[in-house]
């Protein structure tokens, strides 16, 4: 591994253009597992715009260097070392001919040039193109790129890189080639090549301009019967770009190829997208529902990054969420149109809770932490460890502000100004931010604090109702939550929140809204319904008032979340209930309810701490009742608002998080609802069963979420007698195995509630059902992982007697993930047990880890980031076993985050 004892800190603000550009990349590649050679032909010249330089500088790692020729003589003037090769005293414009050789075969990190299941694979972003060849490895330098592949034929029939194939054919003692050629320029993280045993389903379609296209789904010959559902998923994602951004597929192919060692879920090389297999596989009968989802949304980020990335890309990483957060942005909405068509909003409302719910849990945490960073980072150590929920998530909600401030054509209209502009760029946050401007005649300045600016603004609501003159005001004020030392620093000044606000009558319904001042006209532009309003916060407080309001109003405060922010208002337990019951605005009807159950398990969990008896709340269980016998509301919205808030942002909302007294509250709740709606739970399972062939569409996937909920709570009765036997018959009779892992998971709740082994049967059977299917197998692992213990049954016995399991492999990173990551970031209660014992074995996997693949070891690292927001017990343990970490982990990723964590 490359580490100093002093990391090396790389600065936004030391950015400086390279001294040379390559503007041609001729790449020859002997593929053999254990030696790989490339030989490389670079056209290098320098950079007219930089300050000159007399030696060519090129990154490199673990590379062994062969020779090197300057216009085709031997060069002698080159000096290899650790970071890299300098090549000395080269003229202005010259071809370099560098002949290199690595070891794929032994490459355990993922990144650069490695072996799958015998077959090659790359990974490049962001620095792995430098332990394939030297290069000037930053997004900054774009070139054409011509590869030759030439590998054993019988090894290695299939032989795939970016761009057209132009030439294949066989050569002398069984090997052959083939030649591909990149028409479009391109940094060298986006090169990829792929070589091995694989078939493809492929489909031909003709694109918006008339031209024809071939789509490829390569994986595993066993795994051909898995990729229609990947392949149905390009095409939407084809005609969605086209359809709303008028953005066509540029080249004539397009290949999507899965593997199973992969650190992340997928990547969008150049025409070659390469996935980890759990983004591509599926069927009815080893996918969930879940799964079809995350498929279509991967497939969709790792295709729209073709123009949101690859066609205009990034000028340095600091400008990540460049790239990423416009393109999850574009994911959510593609998912989002996907689940209800791009106008109706009570569907498009479900894909909205999910994101904000993931975003509140991890981004917010982040915010908290020392990994706190601005959306575009002032500094990193090692670049990978910034692949982070703000870059990607806040990221998102950054640019979904632009839209939601002028509106889908307004922000359409940027976009489009955006890429006449930037296309073939490599460009900055401020680039994107100044063609959104632009096109909508707009002043963005403050806007760029949402770019510089760390941790989670808090807007806190104050609100004044006068009855005589009928007029009502909102007074907003921001800050920011408590976080870390890390986000303060970054905390200049206030920044422009788009608060989107409706008004509820007594009966239930929407007020017409007009805001004191506003012309008619204004009021049409501001918003498309006139019951809703975007107020825009641009100061530290700011009072908007409401005119002829007849009757005191209920706010409906940050409709469909319009801007990443905590909003406090003083709502009474009946107004939320109000809420809940009546919000034109889905997306607040299901905040209303996790405030109301928040606000009962923080206080339960108190109660718990204290060792102080609880007691069911029934004005919740009343809410929940609505909820689940309101046949207006959507399967899929009954199922997101019947969920509780998930243990881990329960005790990240506690001024010292105590995960044993929050599992003991929400268990409590669980156990209370599960109690007296019985019969309705009941009710619910049998009006959701789903007969017939299995269909991944959204409503029948809402069916089976709410009916398998259903079951969930049924699983928590004293006497789950009901349960087993609606699991059992249900995992039996399963086709598909969104019922089935739902049965199986039931099963083991109910027996971890009374001591039954329930499940015993079910769990062997499911893994001989599956033996061969490795993606049910990290299911089977982490069903276990996460499963509830008790005092008797502490789970961290039972995750290490399956780290001895045949089929755990440290080094395959999925599976690592199902048994590891699942335990010690899905099981609170149990990774946080009193005696430490979680966080041993947490210290022990990060650094068996951090010898084989840093970057999956780092992410590990991340789970004890938090540990000062604990309570002191736990607080001491976590500080040893990050302390144990900082003192053995080698890698610059594992030891950015433990020292940030420790500092
Ligand atoms: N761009 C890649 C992520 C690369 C991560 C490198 N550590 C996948 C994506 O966001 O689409
Ligand atoms: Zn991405």
């Amino acid at each position: 591994m490359s580490d100093t004892a002093t990391p090396t800190v790389i600065r936004r603000e030391d950015y400086a253009p390279p001294a040379f550009l390559i503007d041609t990349v001729d790449l020859e590649f002997d593929l053999v597992p254990e030696r790989t050679v490339v030989k490389s032909t670079l056209r290098v010249r320098r950079n007219p715009d930089a300050t000159p330089a007399p030696h060519l500088e090129l990154m490199g790692e673990q590379l062994e260097f062969i020779g090197a020729q300057i216009d085709g003589q031997a060069y002698e003037n080159v000096r290899a070392h650790e970071h890299g090769l300098t090549v000395e005293n080269v003229p202005d414009a010259f071809t370099l001919t560098l002949t290199g050789a690595s070891n794929p075969e032994a490459n355990t990190t993922l990144s650069g040039l490695y072996v799958s299941s015998s077959n090659f694979f790359t990974q490049c972003e962001a620095e792995g193109f430098r332990r394939i060849t030297w290069f000037l490895d930053r997004p900054d330098v774009m070139s054409t790129y011509t590869v030759t592949l030439r590998a054993d034929k019988t090894a290695c029939p299939v032989l795939l890189s970016n761009g057209n194939l132009i030439e294949e054919g066989d050569l002398p003692d069984g090997r052959h080639y083939a030649k591909w050629e990149d028409p479009f320029r391109k940094p060298s993280y986006l090169f990829a090549l792929v070589a091995g045993q694989l078939v493809a389903l492929e489909e031909r379609i003709k694109t918006g301009s008339g031209k024809e296209k071939l789509l490829q789904v390569w994986v595993e010959p066993h795994d051909l019967d898995k990729t229609r559902h990947a392949m149905d998923s390009l095409i939407h994602s084809i005609r969605w770009d086209e359809r709303r951004f008028g953005l066509e597929l540029d080249l004539d192919r397009f290949m999507i190829v899965a593997v199973s060692d992969f650190n992340m879920g997928a990547m969008e090389n150049k025409g070659l997208n390469i996935f980890n297999t759990k983004y591509v596989l599926a069927n009815p009968e080893t996918a969930t529902d879940v799964d079809f989802a995350n498929i279509e949304a991967v497939v969709g980020h790792e295709y729209f990054h073709n123009w949101t990335g690859n066609r205009v890309t990034c000028r340095d990483w600091f400008q990540l969420s460049l790239k990423e957060g416009l393109t999850v942005f574009r994911d959510q909405e593609f998912s989002a149109a996907m689940s209800g068509g791009d106008e109706n909003e009570a569907a498009r409302a479900t894909k909205r809770i999910e994101d904000v719910r993931v975003l509140r849990q991890m981004q917010f945490a982040e915010d908290a932490g020392p990994m706190a960073h601005p959306v575009r980072p002032e500094s990193y150590v090692e670049i990978n460890n910034f692949y982070t929920m703000t870059v990607y998530e806040k990221g998102a909600e950054v640019v979904r502000m632009y839209q939601t401030l002028f509106g889908r054509d307004g922000f359409r209209k940027g976009m489009d100004l955006y890429f006449q502009r930037h296309d073939g760029q490599a460009v900055t946050c401020d680039d994107f931010r100044r063609a959104l401007a632009d096109a909508n005649g707009r002043d963005l300045a403050q806007f760029e604090r949402w770019y510089s600016q760390a941790g989670t603004p808090r807007v806190t609501v104050t609100t004044q109702y006068d009855a005589a003159a009928q007029r009502y005001s909102v007074t907003l004020a921001q800050g920011y939550a408590n976080g870390s030392p890390a986000a303060r620093e970054t905390q200049k000044g206030p920044l422009l929140i788009p608060f989107a606000i409706g008004l509820i009558g007594p009966d239930g319904a929407d007020l017409p809204l007009k805001l004191e001042g506003e012309h008619e006209d204004q009021q049409r532009a501001n918003t498309t319904a006139s019951t809703t309003r975007v107020l825009e916060l641009t100061e530290a407080q700011q009072t908007f008032t409401f005119v002829e309001v007849a009757q005191k109003p209920l706010p409906s405060l940050l409709r469909n979340f319009s801007a990443p922010v905590i909003v406090e208002y003083d709502y009474g337990n009946d107004e939320l209930a109000f809420l809940l019951a009546h919000d034109s605005d889905p997306f607040n009807r299901w905040e209303a309810g996790q405030r109301l159950a928040t606000r009962e398990l923080l206080a339960l969990a108190a109660r718990a701490g204290a060792r102080q008896p609880l007691e069911m709340n029934d004005a919740l269980v009343q809410a929940f009742s609505r909820v689940l016998n309101d046949a207006s509301l959507s399967p899929s919205f009954r199922e997101l608002a019947l969920m509780l808030p998930s243990e881990t942002y329960l005790a990240e909302q506690m001024a010292e998080s105590d995960p044993a007294a929050v599992h003991a509250a929400r268990q409590f709740v669980r156990k209370g609802l599960a109690t007296a709606l019985k019969t309705e739970w009941l009710a619910a399972y049998d009006a959701n069963l789903t007969p017939g062939a299995y269909e991944p569409t959204p409503e029948a996937a809402g069916h089976r979420g709410l009916k398998n909920l259903a079951l969930a709570y049924l699983s928590e009765l004293a006497d789950p007698a009901d349960a087993v036997r609606l699991a059992s018959a249900q995992y039996a009779a399963a086709n598909n195995m969104t019922d089935r892992a739902a049965a199986l998971s039931a099963l083991m709740n109910a027996a971890a509630g009374t001591g039954g082994d329930y499940a015993k049967q079910a769990l062997a059977d499911f893994y001989s059902r599956f033996e061969k299917e490795p993606l049910v197998i990290d299911k089977w692992f982490s069903l276990q992982a996460t499963q509830r213990g008790t005092a008797q049954r502490p789970m961290i016995e039972t995750v290490r007697t399956l780290m001895r399991h045949p089929a755990f492999n440290l080094k395959n990173p999925n599976r690592a993930r199902s048994l590891i990551f699942s335990f010690c970031a899905a099981n609170p209660a149990q990774f946080h047990a009193a005696d430490g014992s979680g966080y041993a074995f947490w210290a022990e996997q990060v650094i068996a880890l951090d010898a084989i693949n840093p970057q999956v070891a780092a992410r590990l690292a991340r789970n004890l980031e938090l540990w000062r927001r604990f309570t002191p017990a736990l607080r001491d343990a976590m500080r040893a076993a990050l302390e144990q970490v900082a003192a053995q982990a080698k890698s610059r990723d594992v030891r950015e985050i433990v020292e940030k964590a420790l500092a």
